[in-house]
């Protein structure tokens, strides 16, 4: 056990809130204040707060189990290796490398997602490799990928919020998702600039904008049309800019003529003068940003939807500026991260692509095998749990719990049990993991380190405070285990360290550069921005040098580094020293032209509009005291008492129609199937729409009503609209509607 107190950072959302761990007398951690780490200054929300209860044994795996007479049943590590080892060497013989499967998850560290795209790749040979993350923020990597040549969650840090002039936050609930980000908005406004959010219901993040617009779901495209139409009515495009630093206007600008106010207040139900409204909040300072989170981003045209905020910042000469911006305010504790190293099914390391041959011939270099020997772009998280049981008959699956966060996710249960193998590495028996031939027990955040790549693209360092307990193992260590019994003996270390090393020459050069990063450098400076390319590497087009415009300016930003006044002078000779990237773009885009380009898009219906069978829209989310599909969060009592189970938000006008009261049970049937949950009657959602947050599995689950319709560039399934009709559980009394 160590004594000292160890900084760290929360093992959940992508804020990854600084936090210090002090050692207790049983073993285990206690969570202190952190006022250094400066995106949180030591604040936290209930769940970081709570965090450390899940690595108590009474609710978490201690030793492997294994599937016998069809009973999960205790094993020991050898045995349950050899199992999957087995499992897997079975199917690719009798159907080929790619009818094996792997997902991973966003909120393993760098070194895991780096070392689970190795090991489809290399190990397994398999080009059927996605993660959660395609579930996550997809379609906003899409989008600024198409418009800026470049995905990073946040092009700016969290600090430069309070300095703006106005914020649209577009469907993102941060109040309750990232609690204390809040405090960046509340700032913000201290300091007379301006908040707009935008969400069907009145949220609590709602409640502090100076103008909340409660669009019906699905319709923030028309939205952002409407007001781009609007901007150039009013004469509010800033020419100059968009002359020098775009390209594509004409086209887009036709199409937002095309979006008139009256007939966009129609599709989304906010009206003219509030347009109007937006307008004039957003185009009258000097700076301005629009952030988007899960509500435009979950939807079937999400790709869309995110160019055309990008389009209003483009048109109004706010992007690339200082303390002027779009951005996206991605998810999972490495929800940035994890999109950059290779666990994504067209990715390579450095986010790089799998069908660009340098790309390739890089990382296989890196990697000592055949450029050749590289599988191709695999499916997308929905279509390869689709394909379970078909296509793919073994699956090897870490840090996910689809059975309660995919969508449609009857049909998903169904497609995992029908799988000829499955195996589940999770820190507790979720309920994917409950339908696993072998289940791994691993070892958790305190105990283990790794690096994490927050909203901002700040790269952290989490560092092990406490020893696990006997059982568990690393994720990297069960990779390393497969690599081994599967013929691969090197190339899979299970020191984090070692694999960050390679990470960093496999990145260098890439997009996401990140071979002037150092595990002693993330502790001295608090983390590093990506792209921090180690003095001397090789860059590919699109990348650092591209995005930061002239040799020079690196040079530069080299002599003002400071010199490490502890370090060993002949380590700091090697030591690289770019400063990292808080903020891109201000000098070019990371297209070929250096120009970021307007994305013509137009409004299309949702994927499935309400009608007479299903007339009611659910969109689904978030509440403050449950994470994600609930696998931890679920079984730490403190957050079971703040949120004991799901519910149906409704309308009182919703409510009076079904004869329902606070408390009844509610059905919600969609074409998918039927979920009961108790009323929630408030006046803060829209009449024609009911919520209901997915944490829960059974039959509150809204997944098992979900569209699994995707969009068509990022994948990305519709899980904030589908149509439903409610009716009163028991059905004795009241009418559905
Ligand atoms: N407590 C908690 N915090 C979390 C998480 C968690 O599970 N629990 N998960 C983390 C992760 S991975 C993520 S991705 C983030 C998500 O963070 P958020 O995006 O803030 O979370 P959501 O609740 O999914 O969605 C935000 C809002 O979108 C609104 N919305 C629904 N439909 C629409 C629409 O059509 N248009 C618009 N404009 N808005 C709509 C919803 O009403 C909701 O209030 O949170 C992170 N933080
Ligand atoms: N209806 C609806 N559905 C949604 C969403 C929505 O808004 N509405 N949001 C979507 C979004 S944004 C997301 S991100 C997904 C998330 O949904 P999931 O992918 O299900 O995310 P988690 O519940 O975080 O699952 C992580 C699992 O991995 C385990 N785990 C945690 N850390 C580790 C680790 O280091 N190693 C291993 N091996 N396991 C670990 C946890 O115990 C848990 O079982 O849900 C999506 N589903
Ligand atoms: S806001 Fe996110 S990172 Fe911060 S304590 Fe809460 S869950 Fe953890
Ligand atoms: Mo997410």
């Amino acid at each position: 056990m160590q004594t000292s107190v160890t900084p760290t950072h929360c093992p959940y959302c992508a804020l990854q809130c600084g936090m210090n761990l002090t050692p207790e007398q049983d073993g285990g951690v206690a969570v202190v204040e952190r006022p250094d780490f400066p995106v949180n200054r030591g604040a936290l929300c209930s769940k970081g707060r709570t965090a450390p209860a899940v690595l108590s044994s009474r609710v978490r795996l201690t030793s492997p189990l294994v599937r016998n007479a069809g009973v999960l049943e205790p094993a020991t590590w050898e045995e349950a290796l050899a199992r999957i080892a087995d499992g897997l060497t079975r199917t690719r013989t009798e159907h080929g490398p790619d009818a094996c499967g792997v997902f991973g998850g966003g909120g393993l560290t760098n070194e895991k997602a780096y070392t689970l795209g190795k090991f489809a790749r290399v190990v397994l040979g398999t080009s059927q490799i996605d993660y959660n993350g395609r579930f996550c923020m997809s379609s906003a990597a899409a989008g600024g990928i198409k418009a800026f040549g470049l995905d990073r969650g946040l092009p700016f840090p969290l600090e430069d919020i309070p300095k703006t002039g106005c914020v649209i936050l577009v469907g993102s609930n941060l109040a309750e998702t990232m609690p204390p980000a809040l405090r960046y908005f509340t700032e913000l406004k201290a300091n007379g600039g301006k908040l707009i959010v935008i969400d069907p219901r009145r949220t609590r993040t709602a409640e502090q904008a100076d103008l909340h617009l409660a669009p019906r779901p699905g319709t923030d495209l028309a939205l952002a049309l409407g007001l781009l139409h609007l901007v150039v009515a009013e004469g509010r495009t800033d020419e100059a800019y968009i002359q020098e630093r775009t390209s594509g206007w004409e086209e887009t600008r036709a199409a937002a003529m095309a979006h008139w106010p009256e007939l966009v207040e129609r599709i989304t139900g906010v009206s003219v003068p509030e347009l109007r409204e937006t307008v004039r909040l957003f185009c009258e300072p000097e700076t301005a940003m629009v952030l988007t989170a899960r509500g435009p981003e979950q939807q079937s045209k999400g790709t869309d939807t995110v160019g055309a905020w990008i389009n209003l910042c483009l048109a109004t000469g706010r992007a690339g500026r200082p303390l002027s911006g779009y951005g996206c305010l991605t998810g999972q504790g490495n929800g940035q991260g994890g999109r950059e190293h290779g666990q994504k099914a067209d990715q390579l390391p450095g986010y790089r692509k799998l069908d660009d041959p340098a790309a390739r011939r890089h990382v296989a270099e890196v990697w000592g095998v055949d450029p050749d020997s590289l599988p191709g772009p695999g499916r997308s998280a929905y279509e390869l749990l689709d394909a379970l049981g078909t296509d793919i008959r073994s699956l090897l699956l870490m840090g996910s719990n689809p059975v309660v966060s995919a969508p449609r996710a009857a049909h998903i249960e169904e497609r995992l049990k029908s799988l000829d193998f499955l195996a589940v590495a999770d820190v507790v028996l979720s309920e994917t993991a409950a339908l696993a031939d072998v289940v791994l027990p691993v070892t958790q955040w305190a105990e283990e380190t790794g690096t994490m790549t927050n909203l901002e693209g700040r790269v952290l360092l989490r560092k092990q405070a406490i020893t696990p307990p006997d059982g568990v193992r690393s994720d990297l260590d069960i990779l390393h285990e497969l690599a081994a019994r599967l013929g691969v003996e090197k190339g899979f270390p299970k020191d984090p360290e070692e694999v960050f090393e390679e990470l960093r020459r496999a990145s260098a050069g890439g997009p996401a550069d990140y071979s002037g990063i150092t595990y002693r450098r993330l502790v001295e400076e608090n983390g590093v921005f990506w792209p921090c390319p180690a003095p001397g590497s090789v860059r590919d087009a699109g990348s650092v040098r591209d995005v930061e415009g002239s040799e020079d300016s690196e040079d530069s930003a080299l002599d003002v580094l400071p010199d490490d006044p502890a370090g060993d002078p002949a380590d700091r000779a090697t030591e690289p020293h770019h400063p990292g990237t808080p903020r891109l773009f201000l000098d070019r885009f990371a297209t070929p032209d250096g120009r970021a380009r307007f994305v013509p898009v137009t409004h299309r219906p949702l994927a499935e509009e309400p009608d007479a069978e299903y007339p009611v829209l659910l969109t689904t989310g978030r509440v403050v005291a449950q994470y994600q599909s609930g696998a931890q969060t679920r079984r730490v009592d403190e957050l079971n008492s703040a949120a004991p189970g799901p519910f149906v938000e409704l309308h009182p006008r919703l409510a009076e129609r079904l004869g329902a009261e606070e408390g009844d049970s509610l059905a919600v049937v969609s074409r998918r199937g039927r979920a009961t949950a108790p009323a929630r009657i408030t006046t803060s959602i829209r009449p024609d729409t009911v919520f209901m947050p997915f944490h829960w599995p059974g039959e509150g689950r809204a997944n098992t009503l979900t569209n699994p319709a995707l969009d068509p560039t990022s994948r990305m399934p519709e899980f904030k609209a589908c149509a439903v009709r409610v009716e009163r559980a028991d059905r004795s009394a009241g009418r559905a509607v």
